[in-house]
């Protein structure tokens, strides 16, 4: 059985979502990450070497970690990922943009002290991190113009962007601004996995 080790709030909750979607038996094991919890030896030895969330324990009990490879695997696994080699390759294309441009762009904001010593640049690396953040929610609002999901169909991109919309309510943006981005959040929200994962991670808009 799968295991997925997810922060509340976190990147780790597209995973959730896909894994709650499944309908397949996983054990949800939340980590604290206000607590610090991921930062114990335990994790950093069995679940994380790099002390972070998400991390998904496999059936043969070795761990996978990174979104860009958790995603995929769930998304194959259960069928919520294209079969097309062109839709596969743009898939993993925006996966790839949402991991490697827009989440560091949000951990400016969270985590300055991660990209600069002083703390006297602390101040200008959040602003700057919130300005590009909010370019990047507009970004992903114009990828949704006329369309019901990021893909074809639903699928794992989806969960994934649902996070980045949250984080921007979160950090007081005017993302309602966003029309096509919150019409997708709505749709989202529709889904009773979503609703659950919501719930128990206390996301609401
Ligand atoms: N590149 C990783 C990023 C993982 C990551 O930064 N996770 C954050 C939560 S969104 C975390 O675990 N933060 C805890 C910490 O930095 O101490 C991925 O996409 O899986």
């Amino acid at each position: 059985m799968l295991t997925l080790y997810y922060g509340r709030g976190a990147c780790s909750m597209a995973p959730h979502i896909v894994l709650e979607e499944s309908g397949e038996k996983y054990t949800p094991h939340p980590v604290d990450l206000a607590k610090g919890e991921q930062r114990a030896e335990s994790y950093l030895k069995e679940i994380h070497p790099l002390g972070r969330v998400p991390a998904l324990r496999l059936d043969d009990g070795s761990m996978l970690t990174e979104n860009t490879a958790i995603l995929p695997y769930l998304g194959k696994r259960f069928g919520l990922f294209p079969k097309d080699p062109i839709a596969e390759a743009r898939t993993l294309s925006t996966i790839g943009f949402f991991a490697s441009t827009v989440h560091p762009a949000h951990s400016h904001i969270g985590r300055p002290e991660r990209f600069a010593s002083d703390p006297a640049s602390h101040a200008n690396i959040k602003e700057t991190g919130l300005k590009n953040f909010h370019g990047y929610l507009k970004q992903i609002d114009g990828m949704l113009a006329g369309r019901e999901w990021l893909g074809a169909e639903y699928s794992v991109l989806d969960p994934y962007a649902f996070v980045f919309y949250a984080w921007g309510h979160k950090r007081e943006l005017p993302v309602k601004e966003l029309k096509n981005y919150t019409a997708h959040k709505d749709r989202m929200m529709k889904r009773p996995a979503v609703q659950r994962v919501a719930e128990d991670e206390k996301v609401s808009f």
